[in-house]
């Protein structure tokens, strides 16, 4: 007894020991980094936001590239989807990046269902993830990940507030996708309205309780970082696909009449910021929180339906075999029940059915006996006709006979009385 409790004691704390030299196994962080490279990352983004607000140019200036996709129209009937990878490479690091863009959202008179499409969007990728996870084979390293890591939630700039299509779609996806929203085209916007359309968003956000992404500040490399960052959000974005020379650089920048705005510059917006806070700083955290939070609480959710618990009514744990043991037994149980309820049924039916058939050939003897007593009655009737009428036949033949025999009696006295004369 004593020894048990001695062994269990050494499992729960284990005892610190120093090393005679150098052993080689704190290079395993190089290791796991050498192999993340070699596998390469992937990411996805879902830009939410009425057409035209700027989507498309904001993807092509944050991955200073051209993605090439075309405008979309303003008459869809419904909110589409539609999502493109592509494989882009920055020193040896590769990178597999998913956009997914919505097409026609909030182009509708009716914007009571916009976020349905989305919503559906972001189940159906966490189902694939979760299925291939439930195969027998997996190829969870080779499988195409489309878990959407963070969601651009783009902000008219109105300068007012935000719209209710716009506080129902974030409260819809809060629990299931990481939400960064950005001001849209905030080159419209004035400096002075700016700070009070932020607040009023934030206060809106607040109010109807939509979560959206905070960058984590329990990294001490990059809390204060992301702690100042966090008091910029919403961040205020331009986009461009122009390039303009500004002293001896070609910067990109939207030109106007009375001026140049350029993107990457802080004091005209904030796109630096976004970029900073999105690719270059927490772009493992938005990955790993989809992971661990949200793909985490949709997995419980699924796993709930189909049945399976951790825990009885009794507060034991129950095994996956278990559950699933007690589910198939159940699930027999009902097969049985079903296969005897049709056959019940099928032996009512028959029955139902010799019953009607009897009740039918009765009828029909019934009818039968009625045409042949019918029958023999008319038969009876038609006898006794023939019978009168033969008789008749036979008066009428001796009356003939009579008559016959009267005219010869007549004509022989007749010849008598000649001779006489
Ligand atoms: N003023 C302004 N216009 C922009 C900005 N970003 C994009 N645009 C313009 O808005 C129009 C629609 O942009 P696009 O990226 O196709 O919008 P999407 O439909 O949301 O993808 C284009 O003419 C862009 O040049 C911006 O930050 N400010
Ligand atoms: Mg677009």
């Amino acid at each position: 007894m004593v020894h048990v409790a001695t062994e269990k004691a050494s499992v729960a704390v284990p005892r610190q020991l120093q090393l005679g030299g150098h052993v080689g196994f704190d290079t395993l962080p190089d290791q796991l980094v050498n192999k993340s490279v070699q596998n390469g990352f992937s990411f996805n983004i879902m830009c939410i936001g009425e057409t035209a607000l700027g989507k498309s140019t904001l993807m092509d200036t944050l991955f200073n590239t051209s993605f090439g996709s075309a405008p979309s129209t303003h008459n869809l009937p419904n909110v589409k989807l539609k999502a493109h990878t592509y494989e882009l490479q920055e020193s040896n690091v590769r990178l597999k990046l998913t956009i997914c863009d919505t097409i026609g959202y909030g182009d509708q008179v009716n914007k009571e269902d916009s976020y349905k499409a989305l919503v559906e969007y972001v189940d159906s990728q966490f189902e694939s993830y979760l299925q291939e996870e439930l195969k027998i084979q997996r190829s969870m390293a080779t499988a195409h990940d489309g878990r959407v890591h963070v969601c651009l939630y783009f902000i008219c700039p109105t300068g007012h507030g935000l719209k209710s299509m716009d506080l129902v779609c974030m409260k819809q996806l809060d629990n299931k996708v990481n939400i960064i929203p950005v001001i849209a085209k905030a080159d419209t916007i004035s400096k002075s309205e700016l700070a009070g359309f932020k607040a009023r968003i934030l206060a809106e956000l607040r109010e109807n309780k939509v979560n959206i992404y905070e960058f984590p500040t329990d990294d001490e490399t990059v809390s204060e970082t992301n702690e100042s960052m966090n008091s910029h959000v919403p961040f205020a974005v331009v986009g461009s696909t122009e390039f303009v020379k500004i002293g001896s650089k070609m910067v990109r920048a939207r030109q106007y009449p009375w001026g140049t705005v350029q993107i990457e510059n802080e004091v005209h917006c904030d796109f630096v910021k976004l970029r900073e806070m999105l690719i270059r700083t927490n772009m493992e955290d938005l990955r790993e929180q989809t992971h661990t939070r949200h793909y985490e609480l949709f997995r419980q959710r699924r796993l709930q339906q189909m049945g399976f618990v951790d825990v009885d009514c009794n507060n034991k744990p129950v095994s996956f075999q278990q559950t699933f043991e007690t589910k198939r037994t159940n699930h027999l149980a009902c097969l049985q029940a079903k296969e005897e309820e049709v056959r019940q049924m099928f032996v009512q039916r028959v029955k139902q059915k010799e019953n009607e058939l009897k009740e039918s050939e009765k009828e029909l003897h019934t009818k039968f006996e009625c045409l042949k007593r019918e029958h023999l009655e008319e038969k009876a009737r038609l006898e006794e006709t023939r019978r009168l009428l033969e008789e008749e036949c036979q008066e009428l033949q001796r009356r003939k006979q009579q008559l016959s025999n009267g005219s010869s009696h007549l004509s022989t006295l007749t010849l008598g009385r000649g001779k006489k004369k």
